[in-house]
């Protein structure tokens, strides 16, 4: 054989396990990388899982590939890629493709995009979550690009994604950038998810009093019920591990400073933009980046607080169940609002129900919940929010009594919930038949001659502050 269907360039950990994941499945792949020897150690690692070409130049990688040619990149996102592109791009002809399969910035998915398209190429940006393990085994994948490029590569790229129910975990996404703008809110999501479930272990080691391999079989337990996901699977084995040298829970020897890549930051900056409240998400990656000011957080520790941090309410866990669920209903509901805005402003046709099912295994929000999200939005895909659907209406009705309980109790205790406060301030904000924005809007026009619309009509109006405080039109 001397010609692939598809190629990968770029063989990293990920591009290495997309590759073999495509040999694997019975694809011959072309694969490249800048630096040969990670060609060559693949395939002398792994040649035998199927069939490689390896290529040690960018033309040799070109001609391995069959036409229409077909290209992964998996490169570092930003200057990389641009790099890749501007050495194969000259190489390539109408009706050929290139798959971006980086966390690139859906903006310059979009750049890149419309640079290519001028050139007849399709460059098809395409989110792609479940880390090294995934991208070997099956993970979610969000192409975005046109719907030609998807015709022909949706069959290669659904028979390597991860399958529910012999269900694809992947779908097209929509135009130009779609699939990395759903990847970024994939992300921010995932912050929001990872920190409501760390701060219910801290409210189950603080206000419960538990020992973390005690937390541990509870979110066991809590796994086999509707909070069934990858997260709090994987929580509840770091919480049983013990750290070998000191003997010590490991969680105690890690250091509380939180990092992160930026994908969730860009949620949020993506999210002001569009003016989309997401505070979960923002609360999430706030708390990252307040875990990592260690000097305000030195020159705080001595300030006056509850004296007795960790209490013994060993019945606050069915609560803390309950606030979990809550907050988790109401941070999806806000990135499955940010996905809404974007494909608006940016003109793409988002299938959110299709979102839902293909982030239901391969990627790290996987979840049982997310098939009640994707029914939600099968049901009524025109939805303004999740909230509404009767499932999470009730779900979250049942849950007020300890939702609210939790965040009071937290409160108390001074053990810090901003998840789970700020999930609730959400919920009851949306909810309010009035809110206190008027008080705002009248400031405003007060000290900015802002104006303002009243309860009826869409007329604006501006009142003399200063003077005889009499209303005029504005
Ligand atoms: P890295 O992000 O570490 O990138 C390393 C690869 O980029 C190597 O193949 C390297 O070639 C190549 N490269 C660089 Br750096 N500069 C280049 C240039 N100017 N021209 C050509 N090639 C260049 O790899 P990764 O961790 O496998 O991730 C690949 C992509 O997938 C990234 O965009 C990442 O954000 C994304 N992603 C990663 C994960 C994950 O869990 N790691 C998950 C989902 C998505 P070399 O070998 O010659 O240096």
């Amino acid at each position: 054989m001397d010609r692939a269907p598809i190629g990968v360039t770029g063989l990293a950990v990920m591009g290495r396990n997309l590759a073999r994941n495509l040999a694997r499945h019975g694809h011959a792949v072309a694969v490249h990388n800048r630096t040969t020897a990670k060609t060559d150690a693949l395939v002398a690692e792994f040649g035998d899982e199927g069939t490689f070409l390896p290529a040690r130049t960018a033309q040799e990688f070109v001609d391995a590939l069959e036409r229409p040619r077909k290209l992964i990149i998996m490169v570092k996102a930003g200057r990389p890629t641009d790099a890749v592109i501007e050495e194969f791009a000259p190489l390539l002809e109408p009706g050929d493709m290139i798959v971006d399969g980086g966390n690139a910035h859906f903006l310059d998915t979009r750049r890149r995009e419309a640079e290519l398209r001028e050139r007849g190429v399709h460059f098809v940006g395409t989110g792609i979550s479940g880390g090294e393990e995934g991208a070997l085994e099956g993970p979610s994948i969000m192409p975005g690009g046109s719907r030609e490029s998807y015709a022909a590569l949706g069959p290669l790229l659904e028979d390597i994604s991860a399958k529910v129910d012999g269900s694809p975990c992947c779908a097209h996404v929509g135009a130009d950038g779609a699939g990395h703008f759903v990847k970024m809110v994939h992300n921010g999501i995932e912050y929001a998810d990872m920190q409501l479930i760390a701060e219910s272990y801290d409210l189950l080691r603080h206000a419960a009093g538990l020992e973390p391999v005690a937390v541990a079989e509870v979110f066991r337990t809590w796994n086999t019920g509707r909070l069934e996901s990858y997260l709090i699977e994987i929580t509840a084995e770091v919480l049983a591990h013990v750290d070998a040298a000191s003997g010590e829970p490991f969680v105690d020897v890690v250091l509380d400073q939180a990092e992160q890549k930026g994908t969730g930051r860009w949620t949020v900056q993506t999210a002001l933009e569009l003016g989309v409240p997401v505070p979960g998400i923002g609360e999430a990656v706030f708390a990252r980046s307040l875990s990592g000011a260690a000097d305000v957080r030195a020159a705080a520790r001595g300030l006056p607080g509850p004296v007795h941090r960790t209490g013994a309410d060993s019945g606050i866990a069915d609560a803390v169940e309950q606030a979990l669920y809550a907050s988790k209903i109401v941070a999806y509901a806000q990135g499955f609002h940010q996905i809404q805005a974007g494909a608006a402003e940016y003109g793409w046709d988002i299938d959110s129900a299709a979102m839902a099912r293909i982030w239901r295994g391969g990627c790290i929000i996987r979840a049982r919940f997310l098939d009640d999200i994707r029914r939600a939005y099968e049901a009524d895909p025109a939805t303004p929010t999740l909230l509404t659907d009767d499932h999470f209406a009730a779900a979250l009705g049942d849950a007020q009594d300890a939702w609210r309980h939790v965040v009071g109790k937290a409160a108390a205790l001074g053990i810090p919930t901003p998840g789970f406060s700020s999930a609730l301030a959400y919920y009851d904000a949306l909810r309010a038949e009035r809110l206190p924005a008027a008080l705002i809007q009248a400031q405003r026009d007060f000290f900015g001659a802002h104006t303002y619309r009243h309860l009826t009509g869409d007329a604006v109006y501006h009142t003399l502050w200063s003077g005889d405080r009499s209303e005029v039109t504005g």
